[in-house]
C-alpha cells in the first residue's frame, strides 16, 4: 500500500491537492492533502470518493463501434488498431471529398490538465480541420476584467483573510469554490462581514451574514448605483484615483448621474436603501474584497457587467489595501507557455473557426460550406452541456455525420458516436495543473495503470497523427517529456522563479507573487482603465440582457449543484439518487399556476421543453425559476435545462448565455 500525491483534474476553481492510497495498482482511497496551501486537506463530496469514479463499473474499457441506429446505444468492442484505422480512413475520405474543414474537433475542460486539455490542438491544426473557439464557460468574465485591468493578476484568495468586508458576488461558493470558505471563515472570526449577491437564496446566500437578491443580469446597474452613491457622498479615494485610475472623471460626468438609487432600484429590484447601505459599507470598509463568480457573466451583457464590477475596487482604492481587492480568475495558467502543446503556429492561415456554443446550429445547417461531416469529441459532453439541446441532438442523429467520442463513460454524447475510444482518468496519465481560483500549481503523475484499454488524450492524438501520415517528431514525444517541457517554460512565463524541483516531485507549489502585484497594472496606460479608448463604448455603461426582448413569464436560472460538476459525476449513483430535475418557484407564483410541491411542471420556450418536479421556495423571487445541476438524459424525462437555453452569445468574448432565457410554465 502506498500514498501518492495528485491534483483534482476537474473544471473547478479549487484544483485540490489529493492524497491517493494505492493498493495493487488500484486507487482505494482519496483524501485531501493538508499541505496544499489553498485546499488545506479537505475535499468536496464528489472527490472524497474519486476512486469510485476511477474504478466505476461504468468505465468504458475498450474501443467500441456502433452497431445499432444513431443514439440507440448499441455497440460492439473493437481493437484500438481497428478503431484508429477506421477513423483515419473515414477522415481521409472526407478530406478528399469535402476538404479538411469538414472535420470539427470539439473539446472542453473535462480535464484541466494542460497537456491533456490541449492534447489534440496540434493534430487538428496540422490536418487543416475547422478550428474550434472554446467559449462554453465564461470568456465574457475574462474580457470584462481585461477591459479595465489588462493582463493584471487578480487578488489571491488568501488575502481575504485580512479583509473586513467580503462580497461573494454571483458565486455559489458552497457548491463551486468550497475551499475559499477557509479564508472567509478566518476573516469572519476577526469580525469581517460577508455579503452574498445572487438571484436566489443559494446555500451560500443563507450562510452569509447578509444577502442581496438581484434581478438576473442587472449587476452592472447595481455596480453603477454603488458608484453613484460613493461619488455623490464624496467618498471615493481621490488620492488613489489620481495616481492609479484613468477615466473616473469621465464616468462621473457622463454615466454615474443616471444611476440614482431610485433608478438603480427599478433596474435591479434591489431597494434604494439597500443600495445606499451597500455602497457605504463597501467604501467604509478598511479592505473590501470582492470574490466574483461567473453567474453574472452568463448573459448577453456579461462582459460589461464584469467590467463595471471591476471598477468598484478602483474607486475606493481597494487594490492598495492589504486584504482588499478583486478575485475573478487567478492567472495560474500564465505560469506555463501552453503554446508548446497547442502549436498555434501550425494552424493554417484563414482556416474556418466555429464557436462551440453554436454546435446545434452548425450541425443542422445544411447551407454551411463545407458541412461538418466528422466530429471528434473529447473531454466534453455537448449532448448534455451545450445550449439548444434539441438542435444538438438533431445534429448528432445525422446519419451522414461521422462522430468519434473519446470518453471515460457512456455519456449522452457517446451514445451518438460511430466510434467510442476509452479515456483514462487523471490518475492514469501524466499532466500538470493550474487553478483559476488560486495561485498553486501541481504536477499529477500517472500513479496507477490505465483501466482496461483506456488511453489519454495525448496518446490518442499520437495514434491519430501517425495514422493520418503526419510526419512530425512532435508527436513522438512521451507524456513525461511534454510535462517536463511545460515545467521548463515557467522561467519564461512567470515573473518570479518557480520552485521547479519541488514541482517535479508532485508536491503542490505556490506561485510566488511579486510584492506589488496588486498595483502593477498591465494595461496600455499602466493605470486601471475605467476609460478604455480601445473599446466601444470607451466608458462602461449598463445595458439590459437578452431576455429583455424575449417572451415568457419566468427567467430561468440553471446553476450548479454540489453533487455534480457540469455533467461530470453523473456516473456516481450515490450522488444522482432521487429527484434531480427540480424547479424552484416562489410560493405565490406556484399558487397562481395552481401548482403545489412535488407536482410535475413543464417549462417551454422557443428552444424547447423540459419537465421538472416542483419545489416551492421562499428563497426564489417572483418571476424567476431555478433549476440546479446538469443531468444525464437517463435521469430526465426529455432532456435537461439545456433544452431551454439559447446559443446567443455575450457582448464580448462570444461566450455562453446559459442563464439569459425566459420560459413559460404549466402543470404537466
Ligand atoms: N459542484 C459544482 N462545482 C462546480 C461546477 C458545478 O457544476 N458543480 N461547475 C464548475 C464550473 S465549469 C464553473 S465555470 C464554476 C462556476 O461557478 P460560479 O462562479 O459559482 O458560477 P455559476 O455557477 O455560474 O453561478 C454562481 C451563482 O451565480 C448566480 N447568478 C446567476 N445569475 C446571476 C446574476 O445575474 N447576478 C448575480 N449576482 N448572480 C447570478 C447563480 O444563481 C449561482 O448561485 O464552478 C465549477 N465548480
Ligand atoms: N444549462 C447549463 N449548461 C451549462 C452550464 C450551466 O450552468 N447551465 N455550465 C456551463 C459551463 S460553465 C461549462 S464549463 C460546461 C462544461 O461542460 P463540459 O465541457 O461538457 O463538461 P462536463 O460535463 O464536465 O463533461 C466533461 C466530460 O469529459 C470527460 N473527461 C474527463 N476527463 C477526460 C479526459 O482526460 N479525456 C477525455 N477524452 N475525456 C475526459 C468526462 O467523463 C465528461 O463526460 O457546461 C456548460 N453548460
Ligand atoms: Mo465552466
Amino acid at each position: 500500500m502506498e500514498i501518492k500525491k495528485s491534483a483534482c483534474p476537474y473544471d473547478c476553481p479549487d484544483c485540490c491537492g489529493l492524497l491517493v492510497t494505492i493498493e495493487n495498482g488500484r486507487a482505494v482511497k482519496v483524501a485531501g492533502d493538508p499541505e496544499h496551501p489553498f485546499t488545506r486537506g479537505t475535499l468536496c463530496p464528489k472527490m472524497a470518493h474519486y476512486e469510485r469514479t476511477v474504478h466505476s463499473p461504468k468505465r468504458l474499457t475498450t474501443p467500441l463501434k456502433r452497431v445499432g441506429g444513431k443514439g440507440e446505444g448499441k455497440f460492439t468492442p473493437i481493437s484500438w488498431e481497428e478503431a484508429i484505422k477506421t477513423i483515419a480512413s473515414r477522415w481521409q475520405e472526407i478530406i478528399r471529398r469535402d476538404g479538411a474543414e469538414a472535420i470539427l474537433p470539439y473539446s472542453y475542460a473535462g480535464t484541466m490538465g494542460i497537456l491533456q486539455h490541449d492534447a489534440c490542438h496540434a493534430l487538428f491544426y496540422a490536418l487543416g480541420a475547422t478550428s474550434l473557439d472554446r467559449t462554453l464557460c465564461a470568456p465574457a468574465k475574462g474580457q470584462g476584467y481585461k477591459a479595465v485591468m489588462g493582463g493584471s493578476l487578480t487578488t489571491a484568495p488568501q488575502e481575504a483573510q485580512d479583509s473586513d468586508f467580503i462580497l461573494l458576488w454571483s458565486l455559489s461558493m458552497l457548491a463551486t469554490d468550497i475551499h475559499f470558505k477557509h479564508d472567509v471563515d478566518r476573516a469572519r472570526k476577526n469580525g469581517a462581514r460577508v455579503l452574498c449577491i445572487d438571484t436566489y437564496a443559494t446555500r451560500t446566500a443563507r450562510w452569509a451574514d447578509d444577502f442581496i437578491c438581484i434581478k438576473p443580469g442587472t449587476d452592472g446597474a447595481l455596480a453603477l448605483g454603488m458608484l453613484h452613491v460613493i461619488d455623490r457622498d464624496g467618498l471615493a479615494d481621490e488620492a488613489f484615483i489620481a495616481r492609479y485610475v484613468q477615466g473616473w472623471q469621465e464616468l462621473k460626468q457622463e454615466v454615474l448621474p443616471r444611476y440614482t438609487p431610485a433608478e438603480t432600484a427599478s433596474l435591479t429590484g434591489v431597494q434604494a436603501e439597500r443600495i445606499e447601505d451597500l455602497a457605504h459599507a463597501f467604501v467604509q470598509a478598511r479592505a473590501p474584497f470582492i470574490r466574483l463568480g461567473s453567474g453574472m457573466s452568463r448573459y448577453g451583457n456579461g462582459a460589461m457587467t464584469c467590467r463595471l464590477i471591476t471598477c468598484l475596487p478602483a474607486a475606493v482604492g481597494a487594490y492598495g489595501k492589504r486584504g482588499g481587492g478583486l478575485l475573478t480568475s487567478s492567472g495560474g495558467s500564465k505560469a506555463f507557455d501552453r503554446d508548446i502543446i497547442r502549436r498555434p503556429d501550425w494552424e493554417k492561415k484563414g482556416v474556418r473557426h466555429i464557436n462551440m456554443i453554436k454546435l446545434g446550429e452548425v450541425l443542422t445547417d445544411k447551407s454551411l460550406q463545407p458541412q461538418v461531416k466528422a466530429l471528434y469529441v473529447y473531454s466534453t459532453n455537448p449532448a448534455c452541456t451545450a445550449p439548444e439541446q434539441n438542435k444538438v441532438m438533431e445534429g448528432l442523429a445525422r446519419e451522414d455525420l461521422f462522430t468519434v467520442v473519446h470518453e471515460r463513460f457512456m455519456t449522452d454524447t457517446a451514445r451518438y458516436a460511430d466510434i467510442i475510444l476509452p479515456a483514462t482518468t487523471s490518475l492514469e496519465h501524466e499532466d500538470i495543473y493550474y487553478s483559476y481560483g488560486h495561485y498553486v500549481i501541481q504536477r499529477g503523475a500517472k500513479i496507477i495503470p490505465a483501466v482496461g484499454e483506456s488511453k489519454s488524450n495525448w496518446e490518442a492524438a499520437q495514434l491519430l497523427a501517425e495514422a493520418m501520415g503526419i510526419q512530425e517528431d512532435f508527436f513522438s514525444q512521451s507524456q513525461e517529456e511534454m510535462v517536463e517541457q511545460l515545467m521548463e517554460t515557467t522561467t519564461k512565463a512567470w515573473p518570479l522563479p518557480v520552485d521547479r524541483a519541488k514541482l517535479a516531485t508532485g508536491e503542490p507549489v505556490a506561485l510566488p507573487l511579486p510584492e506589488d502585484y496588486k498595483l502593477d497594472f498591465k494595461t496600455a496606460s499602466g493605470k486601471i482603465e475605467i476609460f478604455n479608448p480601445k473599446l466601444k463604448p470607451a466608458l462602461p455603461d449598463y445595458f439590459p440582457p437578452h431576455y429583455a426582448e424575449d417572451e415568457g413569464e419566468f427567467i430561468l436560472i440553471n446553476s450548479p449543484d454540489p453533487r455534480v460538476l457540469d455533467s461530470s459525476f453523473n456516473e456516481r449513483e450515490e450522488l444522482t439518487r432521487g429527484n434531480v430535475m427540480v424547479l424552484q418557484l416562489h410560493p405565490e407564483d406556484a399558487r397562481r399556476l395552481g401548482l403545489t410541491e412535488g407536482d410535475r411542471v413543464r417549462a417551454k420556450n422557443r428552444q424547447g421543453e423540459a419537465v421538472f418536479t416542483l419545489k416551492v421556495s421562499s428563497g426564489v423571487t417572483r418571476g424567476t425559476a431555478v433549476s440546479e445541476g446538469l443531468w444525464w438524459q437517463e435521469y430526465t424525462e426529455s432532456g435537461n435545462t439545456n433544452r431551454l437555453t439559447s446559443a446567443r452569445t455575450t457582448d464580448m468574448g462570444e461566450g455562453s448565455t446559459f442563464y439569459d432565457v425566459r420560459v413559460d410554465l404549466k402543470a404537466e
